[in-house]
């Protein structure tokens, strides 16, 4: 038995001399290339002490090898564990004490403040990657044989863990299996028709969900190939158009392309597909899209739990301010979030889901996993929804206390938490406003002890080592009091209407 998720990557590849990925600076890896350059890095990893399920941590800039270790992970056997390069060395401690480690890949540049802590955590190495995947790591892989015989890995056995803030303040490993991402990037590349002749504009990073699976898996499931940029670039993207069939992207991707004059329906005329997801997509720039470029952008749902959900249909209507149906293969209901009981048409309650997609649990998390799991096996997402008669899915709301910020998720607690640790601070309360390039603006309500004199430029300040740059709040407000209802708990929705205003009208900065 092969490595199951890799093997069927190697299948799909029916031209080995096709493209996989190529960048902006004109590097162009074929899938030939990239199986090979995956042997390279799988006996680096041997050679380096990973054995078959020991965990992998990276990270670093995007760049194709990121994508050629993943798959030198699987066919090595080892979890891959992507992180966000936002993350600081605080939060990496408890990823890497967590996670435990046999490999951190880090940047070059961040390796003397990482090396000490993963020293202290029982990291076995530390090697390195840069933007141009280069670095120690590289160099060995390409010392190393490209032939490699792969671990025999089954569909139970785990790929991956992606790291998922949790509503506790700390972070869960989500523990997703070969056949979680396997059968979620068959059903993509079916659903949205995707075939060896399609070129996708990848400007998402690869530490997450959206870019790591979702893009990534879907290609290769079709032998297709991808334009990689290391960030979101207008201009980029628009140039690169004319040679691409499809993107993928949050929904500030599609705000900022509409601020930009060169979207019309001449230059997107070679692209058949747009996707949006991560985050909710306004109406009216689903509206808008439609009306500059002639393109109905598809949105879906989806969660690193679960990979994605449901989708709006490719042949069909696709509807501004719906995520579109279950996807084959996957069961959702919407119930009764204290009775669990199933609602009708048009109800909105809990989102559940139950499928070959969804996580095997939370990494060394077993009391989480039984917390979020239904006894018929259905995960709670923690989104609230409704169905209409139709059968498109709706999301409302969050029951989880969460920022969605150009999609990347803040939970309100852990950056409460950093700012109640610091002097003078009584509480505070995070909460996220409407923010037109972000979707959502992370903003902090603070009380201050008598006397106390802390302003928003200092908090600001304090919190720029302790968390990544996108949890940091954009503004602080000094308060007398938080609001609060007559249990005493702070009322957030209160905050939410007072401040709805805040970064009106501010464009990209704010
Ligand atoms: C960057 N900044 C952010 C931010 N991204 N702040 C809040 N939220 C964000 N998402 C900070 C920068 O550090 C900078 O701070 C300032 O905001 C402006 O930066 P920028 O140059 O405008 O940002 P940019 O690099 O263009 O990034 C914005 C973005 C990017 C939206 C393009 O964040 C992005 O690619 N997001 C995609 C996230 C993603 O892949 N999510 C999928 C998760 S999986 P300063 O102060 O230094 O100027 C998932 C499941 C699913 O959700 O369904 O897919
Ligand atoms: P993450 O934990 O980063 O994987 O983010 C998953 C969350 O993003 C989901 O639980 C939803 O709250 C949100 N999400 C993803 N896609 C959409 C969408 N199309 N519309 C609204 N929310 C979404």
């Amino acid at each position: 038995m092969p490595s199951h998720l890799y093997a069927e990557i190697e299948a799909a590849a029916r031209d080995p001399d096709k493209v996989l990925i190529e960048t902006q600076d004109g590097r162009a890896i074929t899938y030939r290339q990239a199986f090979a350059h995956a042997g390279r890095f799988a006996n680096a990893l041997r050679a380096l002490g990973v054995e078959v399920g020991d965990r992998v941590a990276v990270q670093v800039e995007k760049s194709p090898e990121v994508i050629l270790l993943l798959l030198g992970c699987l066919r090595a056997g080892a979890v891959f564990l992507p992180l966000n390069t936002a993350y600081t060395p605080a939060e990496l401690d408890y990823f890497l004490s967590d996670a435990e480690p046999a490999l951190l890949v880090c940047d070059p540049a961040a390796k003397p403040a990482l090396a000490e802590i993963a020293t202290r955590r029982g990291v076995g190495a530390v090697e390195t990657l840069d933007a141009r995947g280069e670095g120690s790591l590289a160099d060995k892989a390409a010392a190393a044989s490209p032939d490699f015989a792969d671990a025999e890995r089954g569909p139970d056995d785990l790929a991956a863990i992606l790291y998922t803030s949790g509503t506790t303040g700390r972070s869960k490993g989500a523990m997703l299996t070969h056949e979680n991402l396997a059968s979620n990037a068959r059903t993509l590349r079916d659903t949205w028709a995707f075939t060896a002749r399609d070129v996708l504009i990848h400007a998402l990073p690869t530490f997450h969900t959206h870019g790591l699976f979702t893009a990534t898996n879907t290609i290769l499931f079709s032998g297709a190939s991808m334009l990689f940029l290391p960030k979101f670039d207008a201009d980029e993207i628009l140039r690169l158009m004319p040679r691409a069939t499809s993107m993928m992207g949050v929904p500030t991707f599609y705000v900022r392309l509409l601020q930009h004059e060169g979207l019309t329906s001449e230059a997107t005329a070679h692209m058949r597909l747009f996707v949006s997801g991560s985050a909710p997509l306004l109406a009216e720039t689903h509206r808008a899209f439609a009306e500059r470029t002639g393109h109905a952008i598809l949105e879906r749902y989806g969660m690193t739990e679960t990979n994605m959900n449901t989708s709006n249909p490719y042949e069909g209507e696709r509807i501004a301010g719906t995520v579109g149906f279950p996807l084959p293969g996957i069961d959702l209901r919407v119930v009764d979030p204290q009775t669990g009981e199933g609602l009708a048409t048009d109800e909105i309650g809990m989102i559940e889901v139950r499928g070959p997609n969804v996580f095997k649990g939370y990494w060394r998390n077993p009391e989480k996993t039984k917390a979020e799991f239904r006894e018929d096996g259905f995960f709670v997402t923690g989104d609230l929804g409704k169905i209409d008669p139709r059968g498109y899915v709706h999301i409302v709301g969050r029951g989880k206390d969460l920022v969605i910020t150009g999609g990347y998720n803040v939970y309100p607690k852990e950056v409460e938490s950093e700012i109640d640790a610091l002097p003078g601070v009584v509480e505070s309360a995070v909460f996220g406003v409407p923010h037109p390039d972000l979707g959502e603006g992370v903003t902090a309500a603070i009380v201050l002890e008598p006397g106390a004199s802390l302003d928003e430029a200092q908090v600001k300040a304090a919190l720029a080592d302790r968390l990544a740059r996108f949890k940091q709040p954009k503004r602080v407000i000094v308060l007398p009091e938080l609001p609060r209802n007559t249990m005493g708990k702070v009322q957030k929705a209160a905050l939410r209407e007072r401040y709805a205003g805040l970064y009106a009208g501010g464009g990209a900065a704010g």
